[in-house]
């Protein structure tokens, strides 16, 4: 990627931030935290990577993302709004009644969500039949996959693990969002991941680990997850939850599902300027 394409990413992820810090903000609570970590894997996928078309978004054989860590719903509403899946005004009705946005992702109820998901380690597994759905039909399709460090504690993420591996699934690349915290605390505290590189090796996937943040980094090894052969991609992002707003992010584990006055809002826009 060059320089002026990293920039213009860089820009658009700022702008997704504000977008988020907007409706959560607006709606007065919410998972700000996970929400602001994988900002930048998002915008890479969408907005560089992804064979899909918003203007049709059941387009036969399109890539798919499935948001495991279905809690932060609100970052890839902010990106499929921005990309036009739905109108942008639609961001304020997040999580309130009636909405088509709820607070955890609806493949029923959005535009462009290709996997209901918040119960926390079925996202991984879903991901690993429509990879193999994809393989059964020939269509190309890349299935991406996002789950937290959290989460991963969930024994059925192991289990999607083993499977992705042993049908060879290379048309899957997931992301571990490692931001090292969850809901009660530090991710080592509640449950060490250990050596998380080693483990997802061990599992026989193919693993990279970058700076969740820039932009080039994620891309490339997306690049070189997809020219792997023969077996599954995980990419570790070291990431910072509540990334890009210093008062979120100086919450530490605080800042997993909390209430953002308008004060608050206004002060996040403001240093997202
Ligand atoms: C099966 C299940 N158990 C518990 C929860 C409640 N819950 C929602 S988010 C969360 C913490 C997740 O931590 P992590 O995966 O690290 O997410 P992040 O810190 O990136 O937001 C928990 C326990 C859930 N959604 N699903």
């Amino acid at each position: 990627m060059n320089e002026n394409e990293i920039k213009q990413l860089e820009l658009k992820s700022k702008h997704v931030r504000r977008l988020i810090i907007d409706e959560i903000g607006k709606l007065g609570v919410g998972h700000i935290g996970g929400c602001l970590s994988p900002v930048e894997a998002l915008v890479v996928l969408y907005y560089k990577v992804m064979n899909i078309d918003p203007k049709n978004p059941d387009m036969e054989g399109r890539d798919r993302f499935v948001l495991s860590k279905g809690h932060a719903g609100p970052a890839l509403y902010a990106v499929l709004a921005d990309k036009g899946y739905f109108d942008i005004s639609m961001l304020d009705t997040l999580n309130r009644p009636e909405t088509n946005l709820p607070s955890h992702c609806d493949m029923l109820k959005t535009r462009g969500i290709d996997m209901t998901t918040g119960s926390l380690g079925q996202g991984i597994s879903c991901a690993v039949g429509m990879a193999k759905a994809s393989k059964i039909l020939k269509d190309n399709a890349y299935i991406y996959c996002m789950i937290g460090d959290g989460e991963s504690q969930e024994g059925q993420v192991w289990e999607a693990a083993m499977a992705a591996a042993h049908f060879k699934l290379d048309n899957l690349i997931a992301f571990t969002d490692y931001n090292k915290l969850q809901i009660d605390g530090t991710v080592d505290e509640v449950m060490s991941l250990l050596n998380v590189e080693e483990k997802w090796k061990a599992f026989g996937w193919n693993v990279y680990s970058v700076d969740g943040h820039d932009i080039n980094e994620i891309y490339n090894a997306l690049l070189k997850s997809k020219e792997t052969k023969g077996k599954p991609s995980m990419i570790i992002l070291n990431t910072i939850k509540g990334k890009g707003v210093s008062f979120i992010e100086n919450m530490g584990a605080g800042n997993h599902n909390t209430k953002i006055s308008n004060e608050q809002r206004i002060a996040a826009l403001k240093e997202l300027e």
